[in-house]
């Protein structure tokens, strides 16, 4: 039995867990989003991460079903943590493949998740990288029916890709997520923390929320307050988490 065979199967073997990781508003650090963030449950390598797994799953087209899986599990939790907590309900982040995008069914399997699991629209954001979409009209159109039924749309390690500006004027974006090599240097490499400043203040004229990815340490965070960014998300605050240890993280944390 192949690794490919194996991970097609997965989804169905019920060998797919969905962790979260908290993404905390600046400059009040209340938890108000998370991000879904997929494991797999390997009948003998034990739990494999992402990137163990997603390239293959995008090269044979395995990705479809764990993607399907995730945003399913990720909407449960999702209407799950509302109806726990009304006065203080979590949008949940779901990455998403270009493969899932390139389908003419996309956005009627949102509309469908979101239906069957009684999740409403502001609750889930997509997150997609840059380059998924900009080559493509018709994926274009479907992330703008997307956003058109209040689902917010996430642009993912933001600045790494090449055409950052570009896919802010083409790409209908609520959120950008600033790459965590640019928070890893902020403190200590001036380009690294004008690239920061500079992508704070054009989402700010755009409209455009902002997080920060992978921050680590207090100084990041002071630091990216003083810039204005709008979030942070990283091991400062937790490590991804399953969806019962978040309930207690969040009990302990807001
Ligand atoms: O948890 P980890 O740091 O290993 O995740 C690495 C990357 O894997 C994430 O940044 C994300 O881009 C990708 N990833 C995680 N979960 C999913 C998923 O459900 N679908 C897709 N397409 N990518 C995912
Ligand atoms: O979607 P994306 O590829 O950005 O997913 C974020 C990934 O980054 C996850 O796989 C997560 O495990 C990892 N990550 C999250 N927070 C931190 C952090 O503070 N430091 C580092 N080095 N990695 C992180
Ligand atoms: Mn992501
Ligand atoms: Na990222």
């Amino acid at each position: 039995v192949t690794f490919e065979w194996q991970l097609a199967a997965a989804a169905a073997a019920n060998e797919l867990v969905v962790h979260y990781q908290p993404i905390l508003d600046l400059p009040g650090l209340q938890c108000t989003a998370v991000e879904a963030l997929v494991r797999w449950q390997h009948p003998e390598r034990g739990l494999l991460y992402p990137g163990d797994f997603i390239d293959v799953a995008e090269r044979t087209g395995a990705i479809i079903g764990i993607g399907a899986f995730v945003m399913r599990r990720a909407c449960l939790d999702a209407a799950a943590w509302r109806k726990a907590n009304p006065g203080a309900p979590l949008a949940v982040h779901v990455n998403v493949s270009a493969h899932e995008l390139d389908r003419e069914g996309f956005v009627d399997s949102i509309i469908g998740c979101l239906a069957d699991t009684g999740t409403l629209a502001k609750d889930l954001v997509v997150e997609l990288t840059e380059t998924v979409v900009l080559d493509s009209p018709a994926a274009i159109g479907r992330l703008r029916a997307i956003g058109a039924l209040g689902v917010g749309i996430a642009l993912d390690d933001f600045g790494t890709g090449y055409a950052s500006l570009t896919s802010l004027r083409a790409l209908p974006v609520d959120v950008v997520k600033i790459d965590m090599s640019f928070v890893a240097g902020a403190v200590s490499i001036p380009s690294d923390r004008s690239v920061i400043e500079a992508i704070v203040r054009l989402c700010a004229q755009l409209g455009i929320a902002t997080v920060a990815e992978g921050v680590e340490r207090l100084d990041q965070e002071r630091l990216l307050g003083d810039l204005g960014a709008g979030g942070v998300q990283g091991y400062r605050y937790s490590r991804p988490l399953s969806a019962a240890d978040l309930t207690g993280w969040l009990a302990d944390n807001r």
